[in-house]
């Protein structure tokens, strides 16, 4: 398997598929060739723009039989490299697959291609809403968001892209298409493999259409922010809130630090001063009185229209970009056990300083989930330091190396912390038996 410079002959092949314009080289790669955090950067061989399910097929049995690596990319919004052709790959972006079916009200479901973006997927129905709600949604794609298996901010809720996904169209590395769209919510007729290429980070199969489970759209929707004294009071009330207010959507956490960041580099205006934030969310009938009752005394600033509710969650959705105004940042996305949350919450700003005393860390997420976002722009050099000293403390805690961005490039090295020996040969077996050749994503998650 290479990557490299291909033959023209090759180049024309691939045009024949795809067509002439969708065959780029040289600068017209540049952008697909880097994340948007600026930390991964490559060289794409090419980058084929396929229309369909049959072109990537077509395409991917080209690649095999030409020993070419293949990187599958929807909206590039990933944080951990798995979409950067880092070695030179051929870029396979799927960007032109985005037809989105027409609503299925009977099971309020819809097929969608791997092309469309999470936000016209929510916005499909009126009365319908996408289970799964993140920052990027207007760019992030439902192929990419099936491969990444993504999370967050209404994980709690609705479970991640797996938890949506009744079927998945794909297409396997030697340009064979699966395809079980049928949508039926029980079915039992074998293996669930649209639930094993939920995850698999483009090193399995390439996804080119899902079958997505809608949910009902939230009425009535409340948002409120906290100002709590730390990470103590964020849990506790973050717990309270999961027992206490069943129509609850979000439980988000963050801090001074960046907010500060947002403030002196995005004007966003401090809605209350506190060292620690915590941001509901609830729907549904009595949603306000549950969460004015669980704030008690604490300051709160509360949204109830869309306008406001929007300004409310721009100092949680913004977060993502803070650590970038202070340089490149490293995003290490973990887990912990509920019971541990607070310890890891409270100790990883001196974990990382212990290695790099001059880095600086902003730290926020998705409280319910255990899930702690660590955004660290390193002044020494990043040379593997700060993620044995981060992902080495959350494996110490009985945690995850990545609750929801994936493995990627980026944390592939630390997989053993998560995962034993046997698993990872499992793993290692499961890849060869869907890609033998090795040409999907090659250097993403170990083999
Ligand atoms: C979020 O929760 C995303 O905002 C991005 O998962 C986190 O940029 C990050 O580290
Ligand atoms: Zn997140």
């Amino acid at each position: 398997m290479s990557g490299g410079e291909l033959s023209l002959a090759l180049l024309r092949e691939f045009a024949a598929v795809v067509g002439d314009a969708h065959v780029l080289t040289g600068e017209a790669t540049a952008g697909y060739a880097v994340d948007w955090t600026g930390r991964f950067r490559g060289r794409a061989a090419a980058v084929l723009r396929p229309a369909d399910t049959g072109q990537v097929a077509a395409v991917l049995a080209r690649c095999r039989e030409a020993g070419v690596g293949v990187v599958p990319q929807g909206g590039n919004t990933g944080l951990v490299g798995g979409g950067v052709p880092r070695h030179g790959e051929v870029v396979l972006s799927l960007a032109r697959l985005d037809r989105l079916g027409p609503v299925d009200a009977d099971a309020a479901q819809v097929t969608a291609g791997a092309g469309v973006s999470l936000r016209r997927v929510a916005d499909a129905d009126p009365g319908l809403d996408l289970g799964v709600l993140i920052a990027s949604r207007d760019s992030a794609t439902v192929g990419g968001a099936v491969a990444t298996n993504a999370g967050g901010l209404r994980v709690l809720r609705y479970g991640p892209m797996r938890a949506q996904v009744r079927g998945v169209a794909a297409v396997l590395a030697d340009g064979t298409v699966v395809s079980h769209l049928g949508g039926l919510v029980k079915d039992n007729t074998g293996y669930d493999y649209p639930g094993l290429l939920a995850g698999s980070e483009g090193t399995l199969a390439v996804v080119t259409a899902a079958r997505i489970q809608l949910v009902p759209r939230p009425t009535g929707l409340v948002t409120v922010i906290m100002g709590l004294g730390g990470p103590g009071e964020v849990h506790e009330l973050g717990r309270a809130a999961l027992r206490a207010v069943p129509g609850l959507l979000s439980a988000e956490f963050f801090t001074r630090a960046g907010l500060d960041v947002l403030a002196e580099h995005a004007g966003l205006v401090p809605p209350l001063r506190a060292p620690a934030f915590l941001l509901l969310e609830a729907a549904g009938p009595g949603a306000d009185e549950d969460l004015a009752g669980l704030a008690g005394e604490h300051p709160v600033a509360v949204g109830t229209t869309p306008s406001e509710r929007a300004r409310l969650w721009a100092y949680r959705e913004r977060h993502p970009e803070a650590a970038g105004f202070l340089g490149v940042p490293l995003k290490l996305d973990v887990s912990v056990p509920a019971a541990r949350w607070v310890t890891l919450a409270t100790e990883v700003g001196a974990v990382v300083r212990a290695v790099d005393p001059g880095a600086q860390v902003i730290i926020y997420g998705h409280v319910a989930d255990g899930n702690l976002h660590v955004n660290v722009v390193p002044a020494a050099e990043p040379d593997g330091r700060h993620e044995d000293a981060v992902l080495g403390f959350v494996a110490s805690l009985g945690g995850s190396i990545s609750a929801e961005h994936g493995i990627g490039a980026l944390k592939a090295r630390w997989l053993p912390l998560a995962r034993s020996a046997e698993e990872r040969a499992l793993f290692a077996r499961i890849r060869a038996a869907f890609d033998p050749d090795g040409i999907l994503n090659p250097h993403v998650l170990p083999r």
